[in-house]
């Protein structure tokens, strides 16, 4: 069987690095390949990994409350690198403070994410969404 490949890593200058490892664990007994590039990681670190790897989904953490800045343009950039389709989702702490997380999903909807988490969401209530999106 081959494995369905998933990037993850932490965007921007956000240090924040023990979910990351949680959540390279989980997936990967969850039976995923991972590829994780850890922390401290550009937009493009994203995609090129993705390249790099023919990955089906990109993972982004952001926990220090400027995801929304670190992640704008990041579909556009997928699309101009050739990886147009390319699953992107997004949670951790994606903004600053407490903010209508209607709103807050809204824009990175709008930003071309197709799955956008609320703080406090673990990575296991994912893996249902996962599956779904990735076909098995
Ligand atoms: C430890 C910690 C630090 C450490 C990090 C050490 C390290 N190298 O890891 C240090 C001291 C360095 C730090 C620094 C800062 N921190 Co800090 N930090 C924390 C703290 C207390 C715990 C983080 C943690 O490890 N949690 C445990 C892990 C398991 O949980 P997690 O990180 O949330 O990850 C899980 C989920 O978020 C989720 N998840 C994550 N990504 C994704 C992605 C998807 C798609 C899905 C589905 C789920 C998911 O799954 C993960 C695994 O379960 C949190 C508060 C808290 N209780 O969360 C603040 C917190 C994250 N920090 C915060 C802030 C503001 C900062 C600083 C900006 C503070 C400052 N002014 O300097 C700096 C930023 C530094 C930087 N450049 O990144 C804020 C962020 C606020 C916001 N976003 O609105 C928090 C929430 C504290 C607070 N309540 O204000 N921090």
């Amino acid at each position: 069987m081959i494995l369905k490949t998933i990037v993850i890593g932490v965007i921007g200058a956000d240090v924040h690095a023990v979910g990351n490892k949680i959540i390279e664990y989980t997936l990967v007994n969850s039976g995923y390949n991972v590829v994780n590039i850890g922390v401290l990681s550009s937009q493009e670190d994203f995609i090129n990994a993705a390249i790099e790897t023919d990955a089906d989904l990109i993972m982004v953490s952001s926990l220090y409350g400027h995801g929304e800045i670190d992640c704008r343009g990041m579909r556009e950039k997928c699309i101009e690198s050739g990886i147009e389709d390319i699953l992107l989702y997004v949670g951790g702490n994606i903004v600053v403070g407490k903010q209508d997380f209607d709103e807050v999903k809204e824009r990175f909807n709008e930003m071309g994410f197709n799955r956008v988490y609320p703080p406090g969401t673990s990575i296991d209530e994912a893996l249902e969404d996962i599956k779904e999106d990735l076909g098995e």
